[in-house]
């Protein structure tokens, strides 16, 4: 199956998200814009993987799921990658901090490394895909998307699991499907030397 590691969003957030996109999408740009109950946020995309490997990646995201403490995130703001000025996929971000959400994605590139999946080569930079370009735009179009969404919150999203989704693409677009969660049970406390102490 084609298949994706990432945090889906509170349905508040998704909705706060498609209204501000609304004004936007009023421009009549040649976007496809994000079906709202995809809006997600990617942590690792897997690719094809044969459905007898799938276990494995559930015990290891399971493992690396108790470690990791629940955390939560601010949606605010957007942006363009690769830029404003040729936007091909426009996004929404997140305030700092965002240390666990880097520290759970690291985490989960180091285990999937070791189980034979290839390292994402660009630096993580958690976002919500809202839209991907389809075609010209007029020149201004990125940074009037930006400026518009700029300073904007869209809420926080608590973030007690990941999700192992399935993505089928078809005509109509891709379908995500869930097909496993995986609960953050990590304390947040570390240890220290001290408190092993008898
Ligand atoms: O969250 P976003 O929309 O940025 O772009 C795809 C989407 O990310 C990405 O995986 C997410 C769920 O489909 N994706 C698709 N093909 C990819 C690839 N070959 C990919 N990411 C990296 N390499």
């Amino acid at each position: 199956m084609r298949a994706f590691l990432g945090i889906g969003l509170p349905a508040d957030v998704r909705e706060t998200i498609v209204a501000a996109i609304a004004r936007v999408r009023s421009l009549h740009a040649p976007v496809a814009w994000t079906v709202p109950g995809n809006l997600h946020i990617t942590l690792k995309f897997l690719g094809e993987i044969p459905p007898e490997r799938v276990p494995l990646v559930e015990r290891s995201m399971r493992v690396l799921a108790s470690g990791i403490e629940p955390f939560s995130l601010t949606a605010e703001g957007g942006g363009a990658f690769p830029g404003m000025r040729n936007p091909r996929v426009l996004w929404v971000g997140f305030l700092e901090p965002l240390e666990l959400v880097r520290q759970l994605q690291q985490n989960m590139e180091d285990a999937l490394s070791g189980a034979g999946f290839p390292r994402e080569d660009r630096p993580f930079h958690p976002h919500i895909t809202v839209g991907r370009t389809r075609g010209a735009l007029p020149p201004t179009w990125g940074e009037r998307f930006v400026q518009a969404l700029s300073g904007e919150r869209f809420g926080v999203a608590s973030v007690p699991s990941f999700t192992l989704y399935e993505s089928r693409l078809g005509p109509g677009g891709a379908v995500y499907t869930p097909r496993c969660d995986f609960r953050l049970e990590g304390s947040g406390k570390r240890e220290t030397r001290e408190e092993k102490k008898p």
